[in-house]
This record gives C-alpha cells, structure tokens and sequence, in this order.
C-alpha cells in the first residue's frame, strides 16, 4: 500500500525472510493473536453496550474473580491458538493446568503462554487493560506438548508481545530482534507499524508501584521509595509517581516516556503479586529489547528457572538506569 507504513503481518512476512529456517509457523502464530487482540479490542470498545462488563461469579485458580472478558478473552485465544496448528500447548492465568489443543493440531513447534486480559478490574472504568503473551520453541520432541514445554525460562523465548487497549489498541512485540510497536486503524481493522527499533528514552524518574501497599514492604524497598521522593533536584528528585493498575499500561508509559514499574514481595507475600510466565517474563524480554532491565531484586527475570505454571516473582522493570539502582538497594549498597 504505497505512502501507508507496513501491516503486522507484512512487517512479520518481511522479517521471516531473514530466517532460512522458517516455514511460516511463527507468522500463524502471530496472526492468531493479533486477531485475537481485534477482537478483543472490539468487545473492550464496546463492553457496556454487550455486557460485557462485570463477574461471572466464579473465581479462578489465583482466588481472583473472574472478569466475564477475561473469560470470553481466554476461550477466544485458545481457539483461535489452537486451530493454527502449529501450537503444542498453551498456559494461562485463567487456567489451572497446561491446556492442550485438539489432538489433530497439537504437533505444532510452539508453546504460547498468555494473560488474556491483564488488569480487568479496569474494564467495568474504561480504563486500559492489555493481553500479554509469551512464544516458547517446544522443549518437547513432537505430538502433544506439556509442562516441560511451558516451564523455560525467559530468556529462551522465541518471542513476547502485548496489546495495549488504551486511547489507541498497540500492538508491541520483540523476536529479539529489537521491539517494534504496531497502532490498530479500526476502520480497516488493521494494526500499522508506528515506531521500529522502540528504545527507552534516557530521562527517568518517574515511579510506577501501588505505593499504598508500603506498610508491608520489606526495608529495600522502602529505603528506595523513601530516596526517590526526597527533594534533590540535582539527581531529578522528588520522582512522579504514575499508576493506573494496569500492568501493560503502567508498561507501555514507562517505556515510552522512561523510569520503572515496581511490585515487590511483602510481608504477607514474598513473591509478590505479578506472575513470571505470562506476564514478568514478555514484559522482560521487550524491556531488554528496547534497552532496559528487569530484575526480581536480586536476579535478571529471564534467568529465573520457572517451577510453576503460575508462578509469581517480585519485580522491577524498566530503564537500566533504574533497575540497576534499585538493585542497589536489595544489595543493601544504596543509591551510591
Ligand atoms: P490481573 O492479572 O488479575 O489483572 O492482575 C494483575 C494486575 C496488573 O496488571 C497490575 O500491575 C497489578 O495487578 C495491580 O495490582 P494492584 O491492584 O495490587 O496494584
Ligand atoms: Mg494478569
């Protein structure tokens, strides 16, 4: 389309060609979801007017309520997955074990991990919300995938993504070969390329954590929270805090406009709130991609070995600048 910027899956066909080993499983892989994000964004767009908004009353294997779009959002993704073909298994936050698709399309060469609606407590607000997703190579010889293939650890993905429901739908991935961020035009139902190679900018002080959770924190943490807000415009202090309780939103501003999103352990909780699969580990791997870090305190998130499908880790992401500091502080070195 001459003067348009490429489609996703123009950009995705273009990149494969770099890949002689390539046959074109990766790209349905990547169609499903971002037609899945469609979707999504539709129903999202329109959820007070289908009624979509709202609990199905049950609770999932987290204890949490189940949003009626997390569950549409699920049983929509694992459809769609599943008819590629070319997934062996799937995880979800929505789901208790792996899930498998039918068994005449489950030799696929990948595993998906997702959070189909990350941060649905914002839908029933009109506040942004996004889907998180992981692309693993199958440890696995072939037919049906398992755990094993689900259980490895980030820095083996084949690729990460989100999708940002927000003002605009954005569609931002990394294969590891930089991050690239895609802005859906509803009108042709089509997602454009808008920034290749996407890099946190340098300037970054600014603070994303439910700072209301404090009074359990552990000391590091609230010795940094205590230092980013004193006054000392030299070093850019006091931070702006910045939250909107929606991982993938809190995200997206941090990297676009620079700093770092935090949800430590507590005492109640040494791990945290944030899962590792489905939604530490992509965002880590495109905060890497794009220049940055992303650490649990006192390791890099892609080097930790998962245990669990829903596992959860403490977690610090964004600039290096600010990742490495706050490491500091777990290292009980401070600001330095
Ligand atoms: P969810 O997967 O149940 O939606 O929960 C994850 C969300 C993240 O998007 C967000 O960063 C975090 O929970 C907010 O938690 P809190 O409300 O404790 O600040
Ligand atoms: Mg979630």
């Amino acid at each position: 389309m001459a003067g348009m910027p490429p489609t996703l899956s123009q950009f995705i066909r273009a990149r494969q060609q770099d890949y002689p080993d390539a046959v074109g499983e990766f790209s349905q892989v990547m169609s499903a979801i971002a037609l899945g994000g469609k979707l999504i964004s539709r129903e999202i767009n329109l959820a007070g007017l289908v009624g979509a908004t709202g609990y199905t009353g049950r609770t999932n294997i987290q204890g949490e309520e189940v949003a009626k779009l997390d569950e549409w959002s699920n049983d929509l993704l694992v459809d769609l997955l599943g008819e590629t073909g070319c997934v062996c298994v799937m995880g979800s936050e929505e789901v208790e074990g792996p899930i498998v698709p039918p068994e005449s399309a489950s030799n696929g060469r990948y595993a998906v991990l997702f959070d189909p609606v990350d941060g649905s407590s914002n839908i029933d607000i009109a506040a942004p919300v996004g889907t998180i997703f992981s692309i693993q190579r199958r440890a696995t010889e072939s037919g049906v995938g398992n755990l094993d293939d689900l259980l490895q650890p980030g820095r083996s993905q084949a690729a990460a993504g989100y999708i940002l429901y927000g003002s605009s739908t954005m569609f931002v991935y990394t294969t590891g070969q930089g991050v690239h961020a895609f802005t859906l035009d509803p009108t042709m139902g089509e997602f454009h390329l808008t920034t290749e190679e996407l890099r946190f900018p340098e300037k970054s002080n600014v603070y994303s954590t439910n700072e209301g959770n404090s009074g359990t924190w552990l000391e590091p943490d609230l010795k940094w929270v205590n230092w980013i807000k004193q006054n000392d415009p030299d070093t850019g202090r006091p931070y702006s805090a910045r939250y909107i309780g929606a991982l993938v939103a809190d995200f997206h501003r941090i990297l676009l406009k620079g700093g770092i999103f935090a949800y430590p352990g507590n005492t109640g909780r040494p791990d945290g709130k944030l899962r590792l699969l489905y939604e530490c580990s992509p965002m880590a791997f495109i905060a890497e991609q794009a220049g940055g870090a992303a650490t649990n305190g006192t390791k890099r998130i892609l080097d930790i070995e998962p245990t669990g499908l829903h596992q959860r880790t403490p977690y610090y992401i964004g600039t290096a600048r600010e990742v490495e500091l706050i490491g500091r502080f777990h290292e009980g070195r401070g600001p330095g």
